[in-house]
């Protein structure tokens, strides 16, 4: 079964920039439904958690570090193909890749290395539903789903 929700930040480099609603924007403009919106900043504790996949690679410290930084957006998006569609449009993880394969991506415009990308994208419905309910664990996807095609008949 098609899950039709992304988990999506926009990272510390591009709030610091002054970037996410532009990028909220853009997102409007390919399709995306913001269903949900937080503004927080990670604590160390909470990116490790969020990150835990990735823990004991050789990256894993500067991510962390990262993502502290600053303030994050945390994004449930909505649409058909969410997950998929989300990476597309973010492009390739490593902001150069991105640059050559992928230009107007958001990694390629707004992202400056390969740590520091932008945004995040949820890459698989188990982690999208894991993500979701990181930040937001109250939401209920269902009823919303719902409540938006009840609404759309009317
Ligand atoms: O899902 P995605 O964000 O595209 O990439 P991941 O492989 O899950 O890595 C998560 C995050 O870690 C990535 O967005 C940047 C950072 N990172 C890094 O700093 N250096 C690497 N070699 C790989 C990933
Ligand atoms: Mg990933």
């Amino acid at each position: 079964e098609e899950m039709d929700c992304t988990l999506a930040m926009i990272k510390p480099d591009a709030v610091a920039a002054g970037k996410a609603s532009e990028i909220q924007q853009l997102a409007e403009m390919h399709g995306f439904l913001i269903i949900a919106k937080r503004q927080l900043q990670l604590t160390t504790r909470l990116a490790e958690d969020f990150y835990a996949e990735h823990k004991g690679k050789a990256f894993f410290n500067g991510l962390v570090e990262f993502m502290t930084s600053g303030p994050i957006v945390a994004l449930v998006l909505s649409k058909a193909g969410a997950i998929r569609a989300w990476r597309e449009l973010m492009g390739p993880t490593n902001v150069f890749d991105a640059r050559l394969k992928a230009p107007k991506s958001l990694r390629a415009l707004y992202g400056s290395d390969g740590t520091r990308n932008a945004t995040h994208g949820s890459d698989y419905p188990q982690s999208a539903a894991r993500e979701i309910k990181f930040y937001f664990p109250n939401l209920q996807l269902a009823s919303a789903a719902e409540d938006a095609a009840t609404a759309q008949e009317y």
